[in-house]
């Protein structure tokens, strides 16, 4: 008589194939029709809450750069009511978080909203909605929702994303180096808009991992932060390094990390990095501790 066998089949968290999926979705957002998008000139102030602040920070320098208009970003939150803009920009993966909806439904310029979720409440508040359903995640921690739609709102730049496909092709396959998997403590450093994306990679290291992370602007690391590194910790910039960075951090005895490619594939490293130092902990990085996948106040709380 034959026994039935057992099977052992590890399931993966759903951020993994979210994280690969990149490179797909990345093309798919390039080619999207993106007319609902601000026009050049326009005054634009760009909001969002968590991870979707700080792709909002990234696309605030990159769209300033490129000559397209006066572009801020801000927190939710922290939006200066009574300053007025062509238009505001809404970042929000739920569509559901509280502080964006709040503000949307305040102001009275023209509004336009990234979303993954077309049956939430922002689809009616915003005067427009921009909807990356194929980019939505089953995973609390976002990472394909915010990398898809920065680079929607890259293409909508005019900038060819053909590059940075393939370098996240292949920080996809990039084996993560035993010294990081090892690091007791990452800082991440960015320059312009990179300095949004060094930024989201602390944050993604701390919700997945719970890892200690810190985030600057590169030139502000040699103003404190620097005493922070040392033997076992990471200084990783994301972008290219400023001048004698490398060789400040070599001094401190910590390792030194600079993007190879595009910034934005060199952020999915560190979402992988995030995954395996969460996995090797025995955490779940879909469902951090305390973490949900909107923030969603009560009213007095907001
Ligand atoms: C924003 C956000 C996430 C964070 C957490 C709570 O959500 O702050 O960045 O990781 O899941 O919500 P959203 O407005 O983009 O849906």
């Amino acid at each position: 008589m034959r026994t039935a066998r057992r099977s052992h089949v590890v399931e993966q968290p759903f951020v993994v194939s979210e994280i690969a999926s990149q490179p797909d979705c990345w093309r798919r957002a390039a080619q999207l029709c993106t007319a609902d998008l601000p026009a050049r000139t326009e005054r634009v102030a760009v909001v969002g809450c968590g991870t979707s602040w700080f792709i909002a920070q990234a696309y605030a320098v990159l769209r300033e750069a490129a000559g397209h208009g006066i572009t801020d970003a801000f927190a939710a939150s922290e939006f200066p009511i009574g300053r007025e803009y062509d238009r505001v920009v809404a970042i929000t993966r739920s569509g559901t978080t509280t502080e964006v909806l709040d503000l949307l439904s305040r102001v009275t310029m023209a509004t336009v909203a990234v979303t993954a979720d077309p049956a939430t409440p922002v689809m009616q508040l915003a005067d427009s909605t921009v909807v990356l359903d194929f980019a939505d995640e089953r995973s609390v921690v976002q990472t394909r929702f915010a990398t898809t739609a920065l680079a929607l709102l890259r293409a909508s730049l005019g900038e060819s994303l053909e590059t940075a496909i393939t370098d996240a092709e292949r920080a996809l396959e990039f084996p993560l180096p035993e010294e990081l998997l090892a690091a007791e403590q990452f800082t991440f450093l960015g320059r312009g808009w990179t300095c949004g994306l060094a930024q989201e990679a602390g944050l993604k290291m701390r919700e997945a991992a719970r890892a200690w992370t810190e985030a600057y602007p590169a030139m502000e690391y040699r103003h404190g932060p620097i005493s922070i590194t040392g033997p076992g910790r990471v200084a990783w910039m994301l972008g290219s390094a400023p001048a004698g960075l490398a060789e400040d951090v070599a001094a401190t005895g910590g390792l030194f990390l600079e993007a190879q490619g595009d910034p934005m594939a060199e952020l999915i490293k560190v979402q992988r990095l995030a995954v395996a130092l969460a996995q090797a902990q025995g955490l779940d990085p879909d469902n951090p501790r305390h973490l949900t996948r909107s923030v969603i106040l009560n009213a007095a709380a907001s």
